[in-house]
């Protein structure tokens, strides 16, 4: 029977000299092939030797390492379920997940051991182990001991292979249940639909523990058996230098930006590079344009979720088997990938013609199974004939283009970071003195959107916009902290009483 395991897969494209280097990293390091098979063997054999059930979540919140990617390939080889966990989040956040997921094992730095630790065991995890970015720590020290040589797990495409939280307008973050089967299709779906070709190398700078950096990239290069260069934090001028060395380079709007305004980035520079994709978060048609003038290169903007991996894409080549789909559109995401199918529906629940616009819907092999443990939420997401609703708003032109043209959902992308207002929102109405509060996205020009809270004090309390920033930076992931924060007299209301956020964002559009 056949071997769904997301990793056997990934391990079968391995080139044929596994001596060779797989990931080079910006210290100077340089590691194999046959490092990431043995060291992912040697960690896959410390998690069985915990006798942990299979299934059991292993959660993860540690700094972007190389080592931090084999145990991602460790814990799909082994068959358990990996969750990445965003490095900024603090205390109350990771409290939350770990309560939710009941991870059997918790990967952390060492510098967040007492507080992690404390959460974890709490929650009854029985395994915490440190991972640092220096390859110091518990995890390694024990996986040291361990065989190097390990079976793949045998796996169905439908078991489960990640969770990744996402909020939600609600406010409480939901667990997307990724299966061997949806990524592993998305990523074969990839490699042939953006051109991956034998000598491709990948500049690899994005965060590990989202679905771009993790599943696109890191599965991208591994099934293509390319080298990686890899940052362990962007670096424009960094970025640019390698440039020369490598032909494929995925990002999010925020980093294309960041490039242009380096001297260095040229047409010279770029011209060794073959693709560059951007993705999670809208790309303005300027940077767009821009990029297309500064380097000849015209990025391939593609759209996804965490729910559904990637949905479309600009196309990379005109190819007969995609009649159509010839050139890459600024300001459209693209086509639905082979296999997705895509449509616009109204409020009601009509499938809308073309070029009109209203909720987009998808489903696919890629799309995942449901929420952990929200069965409701998850019936609530889904259609009667099985179509997932994004709570994206778009449409579809004559040409079979998708253009996204905003969200029903109430959500702030910010660098390619999603903030959920409701939360937000939430930790602001409980501090003393504040009646109630409205946070909403205005426009910046380096992360494209920023989050601006707007604040009504209770009568006769004195409430500072700073105050309220430092209050919220001691409890939330740094991303999510509001840029600017107005204490205002009222809010505008419609009549049925609902704060009207589209007046409050034009009102502060000029702010950035
Ligand atoms: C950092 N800061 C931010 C953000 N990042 N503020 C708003 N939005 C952000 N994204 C703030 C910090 O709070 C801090 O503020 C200051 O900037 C410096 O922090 P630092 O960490 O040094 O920032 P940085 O290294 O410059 O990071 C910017 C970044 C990073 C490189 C753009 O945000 C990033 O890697 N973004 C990529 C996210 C990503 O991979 N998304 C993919 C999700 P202060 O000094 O006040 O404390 S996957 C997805 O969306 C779907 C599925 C898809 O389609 O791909
Ligand atoms: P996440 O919850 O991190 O998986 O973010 C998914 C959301 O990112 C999608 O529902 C979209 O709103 C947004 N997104 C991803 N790619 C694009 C894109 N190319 N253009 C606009 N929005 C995007």
């Amino acid at each position: 029977m056949k071997n769904h395991n997301l990793y056997a897969a990934l391990r079968a494209a391995f080139p044929q000299d596994l001596n060779a280097t797989a990931v080079e990293t910006d210290d100077g390091l340089h590691y194999s092939w046959s490092d990431l098979e043995r060291a992912s063997a040697m960690l896959a054999n410390l998690l069985d030797s915990l006798g942990v059930p299979k299934g059991s979540r292993v959660a993860v919140q540690v700094e972007k390492s190389v080592e931090a990617m084999m145990l991602y390939l460790a814990t799909l080889r082994a068959g358990y379920v990996f969750l990445p966990l965003n490095t900024a989040y603090q205390s109350a956040e990771i409290e939350y997940f770990i309560e939710n997921a009941e991870p059997a094992v918790v990967v952390c730095s060492g510098k967040n051991f007492g507080w992690v630790s404390k959460i974890a065991f709490k929650a009854g995890t029985q395994h915490v182990f440190t991972l640092n970015d220096d390859r110091s720590g518990s995890l390694l020290e024990r996986a040291v001991h361990c065989a190097d040589q390990h079976t793949v797990v045998h796996n169905q495409a439908d078991d489960l292979a990640a969770i990744l939280y996402t909020s939600g307008t609600t406010g409480r973050s939901k667990g997307a249940m990724l299966s061997h089967g949806n990524m592993l299709s998305n990523a074969q779906t990839l490699k042939d639909y953006w051109g991956w070709q034998p000598r491709d190398v990948l500049i690899h700078a994005l965060p590990i523990f989202h679905v771009h950096g993790l599943f696109v990239a890191i599965h991208g290069a591994l099934l293509n058996g390319s080298k990686m260069i890899w940052l362990s934090k962007f670096d424009p001028q960094f970025v640019i230098a390698k440039m020369p060395e490598a032909t494929v380079f995925m990002g999010v709007p925020t980093l294309y930006v960041r490039m242009l305004a380096e001297p260095t980035l040229t047409r010279a520079q770029a011209a060794h590079m073959r693709l560059f994709i951007a993705g999670s978060a809208p790309l303005l048609i300027e940077t767009f344009k821009e990029w297309q003038d500064r380097t000849g290169h015209t990025i391939l903007e593609r759209y996804g979720m965490s729910e559904t991996v990637m949905l479309t894409s600009n196309p990379y080549a005109a190819d007969a088997r995609y009649p159509g789909q010839t050139e890459r559109r600024g300001g459209t995401v693209g086509f639905p990938l082979p296999g997705v199918s895509l449509r616009v529906q109204s409020d009601e629940g009509y499938a809308l013609p073309v070029g009109e616009i209203g909720g987009i819907q998808v489903k696919g092999p890629n799309v995942f199974g449901g929420y952990w443990r929200m069965p409701e939420k998850t019936k609530e997401e889904f259609t009667a004939d099985g179509y997932f609703k994004t709570g994206d708003v778009g449409k579809v032109d004559e040409r079979g283009y998708v253009t996204i043209v905003g969200r029903s959902k109430d959500l702030i992308i910010s660098g390619g970071y999603n903030v959920y207002p409701a939360e937000i929102e939430g930790y602001i109405n409980d501090m003393p003195g504040v009646a109630e509060s409205a946070l909403i996205g205005v426009p910046h020009p380096d992360f494209g959107e920023v989050g601006v809270a707007v604040v009504i004090a209770k009568p006769g309390a004195a409430v500072s916009g700073d105050a309220v920033i430092a209050a919220l930076k001691s409890q939330l992931a740094n991303f999510k902290i509001p840029k600017k924060c107005f204490v205002v007299a009222e809010l505008p209301r419609n009549t049925m009483g609902k704060v009207q956020k589209n007046l409050l964002r034009e009102q502060y559009k000029g702010l950035f």
